[in-house]
């Protein structure tokens, strides 16, 4: 069994499958604060755990027109400069289940759980290029491809991404090569003992365990750049998708959800009224400028109150750099004892410093790998007299 080194995982944690293992962080903890404790925070593997020992470690960075390096930990650690970072890391499969309840989509049955943020600490990856000689102006990178150390046991291909190199080199951007999450050094299932962390953009190109970092022309071969985390047209199926057709996903769009209350509570009209939390995010870093939140469907709309930002992340609705989400509470009165309803329908969508908005359905961005979906985020109870 490849998968028998795996570490042991936080039971709060929402498996949605064993091996490879992948766990959602129940809605009750993200709400509950502004970094999410590295113990429930959800796992994302495609691969066995890989046993990487800190000691023997070794980057690797190779490529067209790099010099070649091989750094060990303590080399990263000592030669190059610390910095932290406030970031969200979210699975471009982040709420996926309501895409599968208006046609079936091939992946995991993430609900609104497959997201978090931590207090990344590290080294820039743009002091590490600089190191190997990379620059802005070489013609020949465009591309700078991460590969991971865990291995598909029946091919023996590793987990792999890229990004655009603008982006690698780019101050602005903090892309980091992480040793450490919250203050600890990272563990095993998220990356140990170093991983990418690339702000802003989709869960799936922070590669962990990383082994590799090659420069080059052209954007990872990898499955994971190529063929997923790709998002087309609601007709296409798998008999028509060309995977060439469409760019892999790197910023996400705008996005929220309802944290609390959890699909089953039942409220009481004799309460007079209910109590939500919830989270939005946008990718790019573009910050959260609003959240809007409805008890009647989407026909009415309360602003939510933004909560003040984690540690080390910027102010509220920052137009750049707001790597963070933004947590968010609002109450919203119920229909009076008396009015005839047996139900409430619960809705968030938010606004980003671009001013994008989310769509109001699922099924007009539905698409056949379940990615990116942004819609309103609904939740519908019951409502006792
Ligand atoms: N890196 C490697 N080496 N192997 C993986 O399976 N999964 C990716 C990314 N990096 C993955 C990886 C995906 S799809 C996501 S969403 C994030 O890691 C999840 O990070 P986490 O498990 O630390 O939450
Ligand atoms: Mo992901």
């Amino acid at each position: 069994d490849p998968y028998a080194g795996d570490p042991p995982r936080h039971p709060v944690l929402i498996p949605r499958t064993q091996k490879p293992f992948n766990g959602e962080t129940p809605g009750s903890l993200l709400a509950a604060s502004p970094l999410t404790p590295t113990d429930v925070f959800f796992v994302r593997n495609h691969l066995p755990v890989p046993h990487v020992d800190a000691e023997a470690y070794r980057l690797q960075v190779t490529g067209e027109g790099a010099r070649s390096l091989e750094l060990s930990l303590a080399d990263l650690q000592s030669r190059f400069r610390k910095h932290h970072v406030t970031a969200t890391i979210q699975c471009s499969g982040n709420r996926r289940n309501e895409m599968s309840r208006v046609k079936p989509v091939k992946g995991l049955e993430w609900d609104q759980g497959a997201i978090g943020t931590a207090v990344w600490g590290g080294v820039r990856l743009r002091d590490v290029l600089k190191a190997a000689g990379l620059s802005e102006d070489d013609p020949s990178v465009a591309h700078i491809h991460f590969e991971g150390l865990d291995k598909d046991p029946a091919t023996g291909d590793v987990y792999g991404a890229s990004i655009p190199l603008s982006r690698a080199l780019s101050a602005e951007y903090d892309v980091l090569l992480a040793y450490e999450m919250n203050g600890q050094p990272l563990n095993a299932d998220h990356g140990a003992p170093l991983r990418v962390v690339v702000p802003g953009v989709t869960g799936a190109r922070s590669v962990k365990w990383l082994g590799r970092i090659v420069a080059s022309p052209s954007e990872s071969a990898s499955h994971w750049q190529q063929k997923d985390y790709k998002a087309f047209c609601p007709s296409v199926d798998w008999d028509t998708v060309d995977w060439g057709s469409a760019p892999a996903i790197q910023e996400p769009p705008v996005t929220s959800a309802i944290c609390e209350p959890a699909p089953g509570t039942v409220l009481s009209a004799a309460d007079g009224e209910v109590t939500l939390r919830g989270y939005a995010w946008s990718g790019g870093g573009r910050g959260i400028v609003r959240v809007d939140v409805s008890a009647d469907g989407g026909k009415t709309w309360a602003p939510a109150r933004l909560l003040p930002p984690p540690p080390g992340a910027p102010a509220q609705g920052s137009y750049t750099g707001a790597w963070a989400w933004s947590l968010w509470e609002a109450t919203l009165p119920l229909p009076a004892a008396g009015s005839g309803a047996t139900s409430v329908e619960l809705v968030v969508k938010a606004v980003d410093a671009s001013y994008n908005n989310q769509p109001d359905s699922v099924a007009g961005i539905w698409n056949l790998r379940g990615v990116v979906n942004n819609a309103w985020h609904r939740v519908t109870l019951p409502l006792e007299p």
